[in-house]
């Protein structure tokens, strides 16, 4: 996420290094720097000004003092500034307090918002809402199909009739949650261009006929500064409430994106990050900024950790590792688990200085079903006993799971490195989330 921005600004922030002051003249070496970063990053030229501005203000405004040095004093500026451009603090769709709560989801064609309006409805309900999907893309053939088998596949009701007025779709839904009792309501509406004005009078037709507590616009963060231009346009059609920025796993520079914010004056609520419904993420401006600046994100690692593991079984897991009854069987779960929380580079890449170190390093997820192919091969027993793996047994785990020898072997020794490594933090006492983290770690296959 916001690689280029990263690469960009960390070269502009290494000017201080070294250096005993901060001065006019290196300030402004300096900001050049910055300022080059944030346009070949796509941000937009008013909003690169500002931020340039801005924090040149504060650096000559503030005395070096005490243990911080020029380089870091600089950084942690940049980083303030950051925050502030990303709009400073997270902002949550705001619920209506006479249920249901109408979410309104708009933006150009292709952006991600039928898939924005799933992963949307799974995480309100996780939060314990019942929302309730609505198709209003009449246009494109296979629209609705579309949500219905979204719908199907995180199981929540869609909302979807042979009608072909959107209006009266999206109206029919909100009498259908009010009876039903769903308490918010996330309308998908079809893509549509800004420049084909019938589609821009549907969408606020729409929009005049429901009266929406949110608004959402989905901006593919792949598109540069088009997507000011159209963000303005669906603003002033539809006064927006916030942003989605979809498709920042891509390799993008983003920097569009984080304009439209700024332009359009609205926070960005929620990211996309990969094409499956699990794939969002709320919008923490300190927490993209500190990634941005490769401080990481442990927050949000800490937060992914946590969605999957649940209380009791870490505790039964800290129990076994310290009795040494740590089991393949119990690698297997949690291996499991590591892999729902997201491709392991992602992952890797929220460690603060990870994310720079991976960024070559291609890591296959696929390394884990070598893993679990193997582990699968082994009966319950030995899987629960791995001091029965003897020669013959790992020949014909390793024929079974297609794998070699070698490989087998290599398994059970790394299994075993691991429980003792597992057994020395579990002594130090560091957090139970660490200790369960520590695995995929040392998995080499
Ligand atoms: N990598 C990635 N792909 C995404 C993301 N969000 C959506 N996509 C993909 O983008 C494509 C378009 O997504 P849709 O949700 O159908 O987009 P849409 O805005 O509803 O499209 P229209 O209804 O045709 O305007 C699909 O292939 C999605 O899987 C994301 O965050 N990351
Ligand atoms: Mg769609």
């Amino acid at each position: 996420m916001f690689e280029n921005l990263q690469d960009k600004l960390e070269h502009a922030l290494k000017r201080f290094r070294g250096q005993a002051t901060i001065s006019e003249e290196n300030i402004d070496e300096a900001l050049r720097e910055i300022r080059r970063a944030l346009i070949e990053a796509d941000v937009n030229l008013n909003v690169t000004n500002k931020f340039v501005e801005d924090v040149k203000a504060k650096a000559i405004g503030t005395e070096v003092k005490g243990k911080l040095l020029p380089e870091q004093l600089i950084v942690k500026i940049v980083h303030e500034e950051l925050v502030e451009l990303l709009g400073s603090k997270q902002s949550d769709i705001q619920f209506s307090s006479h249920p249901p709560t109408v979410i309104m989801v708009a933006g150009l064609q292709g952006s991600g918002k039928t898939t924005f309006c799933a992963k949307l409805a799974k995480n309100l309900r996780k939060k314990g809402r019942q929302p309730l999907l609505v198709a209003c893309d009449v246009h494109r053939p296979a629209a609705i199909e579309q949500l219905k088998q979204l719908g199907q596949t995180i199981n929540l009701p869609v909302f979807a009739t042979e009608e072909k007025n959107p209006v009266k779709i999206a109206s029919d839904a909100i009498i259908y949650a009010k009876k039903f009792a769903r308490d918010v309501v996330i309308i998908d509406t079809a893509g549509r261009l800004t420049i084909d004005q019938e589609m821009m009078k549907e969408v606020q037709d729409i929009s005049n006929a429901v009266n929406p507590n949110e608004t959402l616009f989905v901006c593919d963060a792949m598109i540069g500064q088009d997507a000011v231009t159209t963000a303005k346009a669906f603003h002033e059609i539809l006064s927006l409430t916030g942003v989605v920025l979809t498709k920042l796993d891509g390799d993008t520079r983003g920097g569009a994106a984080l304009s439209v914010m700024n332009v359009v004056g609205k926070p960005v609520k929620f990211v996309g990050t990969g094409e499956k419904v699990d794939a969002l993420e709320p919008f923490h401006p300190e927490r993209i900024a500190s990634r941005i600046l490769g401080m990481g994100d442990i927050l949000t690692l800490v937060e992914k950790a946590e969605q999957q593991l649940d209380e009791d079984q870490a505790k039964k897991l800290e129990q076994k590792i310290k009795k040494n009854e740590f089991s393949f069987e119990d690698f297997l779960e949690q291996l499991r688990t590591i892999r729902k929380m997201g491709s392991l580079k992602d992952l890797l890449g929220l460690i603060p200085g990870m994310d720079k170190a991976m960024r070559n390093v291609s890591i296959d997820d696929n390394a884990f079903n070598k893993v679990e192919a193997v582990i699968l091969s082994m009966t319950k027993f030995e899987r629960e006993n791995p001091k029965l793996l003897n020669g013959s047994r790992r020949k014909r785990i390793a024929d079974g799971s297609g794998t070699t020898v070698q490989d087998v072997n290599r398994l059970i020794k790394q299994f075993d490195d691991m429980t003792k490594m597992m057994k020395n933090v579990s002594r130090g006492g560091k957090s139970r989330f660490l200790k369960s983290f520590g695995l995929p770690q040392n998995l080499g296959m």
